[in-house]
């Protein structure tokens, strides 16, 4: 019989992932993936992330049967420009977390670090100090060949990591891209990391994050200059509504100085976290926020859903003579994908009038 303490997870939300750790699965070792996830085998929840980023056999049926127990897990994204100390600050909250005695799941989307065998090596090493700490579990994802986009591998994961009961989920994403403010918009939280003698840092990265950041965080503030990024930030906030989708939140997101390489305000980033959190809990916010990011995600999941529907239908070549006949003007693209998406294979044709 597999003891794991299902039912008491939803009245002790907080503490739900230590009770499954030292309660859960006493007896006999369960037996199917999801029960094995759920009683807090790390490598379960390595091998359901596996499935679920590079969609192999079965990541459809195991998302389904998690979602059940997703929902819980707080989800708090950190962006950034490369080196603004993003993996160092995750560092210092994870530490401050446990001593809350709260379990943690880490997802590094990072392109410009090296990966060897699936874990960002600069970030493995300054991990090791947590590996011997079940409560830590830290994963980086593939930025290239995660099929159905990097964003929805990257949400798929988190759900992965909520469903197997982590308390906090942390996501370190680069800031640069489109495909980085689609990873932050998914969080409950966003945490925009500034650093200080870069230029003209909040410039440069302002086009969409700027209205993305729950919390600046002003990190290596040893540096000179944290007192200008700082003013920066405010003259932008002054000029720029707040907007989360549709909803305007009225929330005049804090600024937050840091060193990370020291520990020095990762307290009082913790503690803008819990009070972002507890105000979108009394404004009623956090559903809003979430009914926003699954009509976004809905609409990702469906177009997924129908390319490989179509995908199915139409093999590589029939694409190449498809592309063919087009670049000879023998028939108009326009007219294939109505045809293709209107279910006729592109079979009917409708030639170029020349
Ligand atoms: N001086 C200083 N260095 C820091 C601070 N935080 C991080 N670093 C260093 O900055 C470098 C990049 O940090 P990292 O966390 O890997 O940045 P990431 O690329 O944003 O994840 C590392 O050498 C850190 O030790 C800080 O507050 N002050
Ligand atoms: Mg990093």
């Amino acid at each position: 019989m597999t003891l794991c303490l299902r039912g008491e997870k939803t009245e002790l939300p907080e503490r739900r992932s230590t009770l499954v750790a030292t309660l859960g699965c006493l007896t006999q070792p369960s037996t199917t993936l999801v029960d094995q996830l759920r009683c807090g085998d790390p490598r379960a929840l390595a091998r359901a992330i596996s499935t679920v980023e590079n969609r192999s056999t079965g990541w459809s049926d195991l998302l389904k049967s998690l979602f059940p127990h997703t929902g819980k897990a707080r989800v708090i994204g950190l962006t950034g420009a490369p080196g603004a100390g993003k993996s160092t600050l995750v560092d210092q909250l994870a530490k401050h977390y446990r001593k809350e005695n709260r379990t943690i799941g880490i997802i590094a989307v990072d392109p410009t670090s090296p990966y060897t065998g699936g874990a960002i090596l600069g970030d493995r090493i300054r991990m090791q100090d947590h590996y011997a700490d079940p409560g830590i579990y830290i994963r980086s994802m593939a930025t290239r060949g995660s099929l159905g986009g990097l964003a929805r591998a990257t949400a798929d994961a988190a759900t992965v990591l909520d469903a197997s009961g982590r308390d906090l989920v942390m996501i370190e994403t680069v800031g640069v891209g489109q495909d980085e403010i689609d990873i932050v918009r998914l969080a409950d939280v966003t945490v925009v990391i500034l650093v200080p003698g870069m230029g003209d840092e909040v410039q440069t990265i302002k086009a969409g994050i700027m209205e993305i950041a729950d919390i600046f965080v002003i990190n290596k503030s040893d540096r000179e200059g944290a007192e200008r990024v700082e003013r920066e930030i405010r003259a932008l906030q002054s000029l720029a509504t707040r907007k989360l989708g549709t909803i305007n939140d009225r929330w005049t997101p804090p600024v937050v100085k840091t060193v990370a390489s020291e520990g020095v305000g990762t307290a009082e980033l913790a503690e803008a976290i819990a009070d972002y959190e507890a105000y979108l809990k009394k404004e009623n916010l956090l559903l809003k926020k979430n009914v926003e990011n699954w009509q976004e995600r809905l609409i990702e999941m469906l177009r997924d859903a129908m390319l490989q529907k179509v995908r199915e239908r139409m093999d590589g070549a029939s694409l190449a003579r498809y592309a063919e006949e087009i670049a000879e003007h023998k028939r108009d693209p326009y007219s294939l994908v109505e045809e293709i998406v209107a279910g006729s294979d592109g079979r009917g044709g409708s030639n170029v009038q020349h």
